[in-house]
């Protein structure tokens, strides 16, 4: 076309659109997480921001709110039901208070290691469990990582399942969870993520168990002495959204949140691996002892009426399904 055609098909496309939709200001949506915006969720929440952006040309915006900025992860999935925070990147931790069918993931040692737990959250187990959550209020756009949890606690080195006895352990608002630390003999104390720090400074419970990443991004040497690396749950994360907001976007769009969400869960799950790898060696320098090798055999023994209980709480079927993944 020649320079006035163009010219003249702008100013058209101008009038047409009213200047409105090419020019409008992008939308902008709010975005909660737990931990500082070094952490494997500030890289995951970034990477999906920027894939949205490109997705999306622009037409969205993420705003950032790290570190418990707009609460704890219970509180922030309730603000998604309610629609008054747009995203949230959550561990799946208080999840099963909202959708059940997520706790079936927090039976102690059902994974195998990383790959065992991506392939099946990625595959058509964790789909089935994605489709529940807008029956409860609730869009889970993909699953993210948070990681292995392991054990930490100011009192003593934890090699064998005695050695839990009678501490007082943080645990996420999670009764699976709950009930396999009540099995070993600890006392479970349910807490939201933002009053752990303070409540370990002060004493007020001896441990708390989560996987290295946040261990390191909680600064938990500073008030932990012992870790161990007990591996006893893996812990998902997810990229959950408003329903209102959910709603108001067209199908385009909706694939372009999804898409952008399973590369901000790619990144979150990469930069898990980052802190994996020099993360121990980090908390030693940082003061921690460390025990690499509890013994594992033991705590499976000790946890058998917890397996009891879930084989009767969750389909046997389902359990079987999922361990048996190849
Ligand atoms: O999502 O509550 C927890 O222990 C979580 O693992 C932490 O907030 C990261």
């Amino acid at each position: 076309p020649t320079m006035l055609g163009t010219a003249a098909a702008a100013l058209l496309g101008m009038v047409m659109f009213g200047g409105a939709a090419v020019a409008a200001d992008p939308v902008t949506l709010k975005l909660g997480y737990s931990l500082p915006a070094t952490s494997h969720y500030g890289v995951g929440a970034q990477a999906f921001a920027d894939a949205l952006a490109e997705k999306t040309d622009g037409r969205f915006k993420v705003e950032m709110f790290p570190s418990n900025a707009l609460g704890g992860e219970r509180e922030m999935i309730e603000g998604a039901q309610f629609g008054t925070i747009d995203l949230v990147v959550t561990s799946t931790g208080p999840v099963g208070n909202f959708v059940p069918e997520t706790l079936v993931f927090d039976i102690p040692f059902l994974f195998r290691d990383y790959a065992h737990a991506r392939g099946v959250l990625d595959g058509e187990i964790g789909q089935e469990v994605l489709d529940k959550f807008p029956e409860r209020g609730l869009i889970a756009l993909a699953w993210a990582e948070n990681g292995f949890r392991h054990l930490t606690n100011s009192k003593q080195a934890v090699t064998e399942p005695e050695d839990v006895k009678g501490l007082k352990i943080r645990t996420m608002q999670n009764d699976v969870h709950m009930r396999a630390f009540t099995t070993l003999g600890a006392l479970p104390t349910p807490m939201a993520f933002p009053e752990v720090f303070t409540a370990l400074q002060q004493h007020t419970i001896d441990g708390q168990e989560n996987p290295i990443p946040v261990i390191v991004s909680g600064n938990f040497a500073q008030v932990q002495k012992y870790l161990s690396l007990t591996g006893h749950v893996y812990s998902p994360a997810l990229f959950i959204m408003a329903p209102s907001r959910w709603e108001e976007l067209s199908d385009e769009d909706k694939a372009a949140f999804k898409a952008a969400a399973k590369i901000g869960a790619n990144a979150m799950r990469k930069q898990v691996e980052t802190f994996e790898a020099d993360g121990i060696a980090k908390l030693e320098a940082a003061g921690m002892t460390v025990v690499e090798h509890p013994d594992k055999a033991r705590f499976l023994e000790e946890l058998k009426p917890a397996y009891a209980e879930y084989e009767k709480r969750f389909d046997p079927e389902l359990i079987k399904r999922i361990r048996d993944w190849k």
